[in-house]
């Protein structure tokens, strides 16, 4: 039984060994509005294009798991409503009942690995929430990246996360995090915060050094790049601040928690900065697409 279906173009490209880039669905789905979520998961994918590798946007459509999705059907996910929102936990139970939904940062590393692709490219992965110490609700993204061997660049943790606890379960869970470029831990909306990030690299080329020696050394796992986003496109922490601390106490007035927590809050913080801070995430996006299909060039190379 075949459990992934990648498209003619992606699995050319692995059978060729070409750069391959992950991109996840989530982020059409319950990460941005119609209808710039379709318009960036296209741009995305002619970022990656662009940078010389082949984009695989994964996703669940009536049961299938796909590595590489058609024009069609972005477009049937962007328009879609009431998708399932789904993790480790839910992916295998969504195929087996011919059910459609979008990938997180956890399903999409499950599926790239499944696919041999090396690489994943998102907006900014799950963590710690605000009073994680009592609600305990930590991403499952934190321990896939302990557990499936993918480097996935993103733009840091969404700052609408506990970022200081985030980091210390990645590093109790022995995520290498990575800045590019810089020493401080970039944060999201923000180029850049008060905390240093525990490793930095400054090319491409060393992060898929480091990838290879992960695995040449039997290490579980992968490796989370925090790219900062362009600073002229960033929004100050300053300035976020604000807006974050007024979208969380909406959700605490009407009780949202759960799955619903992260796409309120994103949808909420659009909404009070006049999409500002979508334009932001789209930026970060393509920023981060660009970066990781230069880590996959490196990877075919090496390979
Ligand atoms: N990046 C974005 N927007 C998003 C996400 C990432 O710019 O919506 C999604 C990712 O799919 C990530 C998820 O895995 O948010 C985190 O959800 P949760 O906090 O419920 O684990
Ligand atoms: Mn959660």
């Amino acid at each position: 039984m075949s459990v992934l279906s990648l498209s003619p173009e992606v699995a050319r490209a692995r059978a060729q060994g070409l750069p391959v880039v992950a991109l996840e669905s989530t982020i059409i789905t319950h990460g941005m509005p119609w209808p710039q979520n379709l318009e960036t998961a296209r741009q995305v994918e002619a970022d990656v294009r662009e940078a010389g590798a082949v984009p695989a946007t994964i996703a669940v459509l009536d049961g299938t798991l796909y590595a590489g999705l058609s024009e069609a059907q972005i477009d049937t996910l962007a328009r879609a409503r009431r998708v399932a929102k789904l993790s480790r936990a839910d992916l295998a139970a969504c195929m087996a009942t011919g059910g459609t939904g979008s990938t997180t940062v956890a399903a999409t590393m499950i599926a790239a690995a499944t696919a041999g692709i090396a690489t994943f490219a998102t907006g900014g992965i799950g963590g710690v929430h605000m009073g994680g110490e009592n609600s305990l609700d930590i991403s499952a993204d934190l321990y896939e990246l302990s557990k499936t061997p993918v480097t996935v660049v993103c733009a840091g943790a969404k700052a609408i996360l506990d970022l200081p606890r985030t980091l210390e379960v990645l590093e109790t869970l022995g995520v290498p995090v990575i800045a590019y470029g810089q020493d401080t831990l970039p944060a999201f909306w923000s180029s850049s915060s008060e905390m240093n990030a525990p490793l930095r690299m400054d090319s491409a080329a060393q992060i898929a050094q480091a990838h290879l020696i992960r695995a040449n050394l039997g290490l579980a796992g992968g490796q989370l790049v925090a790219n900062p986003v362009p600073r002229a496109d960033e929004i100050p922490q300053s300035e976020m601040r604000p807006v974050i601390a007024q979208a969380m106490m909406d959700a605490d007035e009407l009780g949202i928690a759960g799955k619903a927590l992260t796409p309120f809050l994103l949808r909420r913080i659009h909404d009070l900065t006049g999409a500002r801070a979508l334009e932001t995430n789209i930026a970060l996006v393509r920023n981060n697409a660009r970066l990781a299909a230069q880590i996959a060039a490196e990877l075919s190379k090496a390979g």
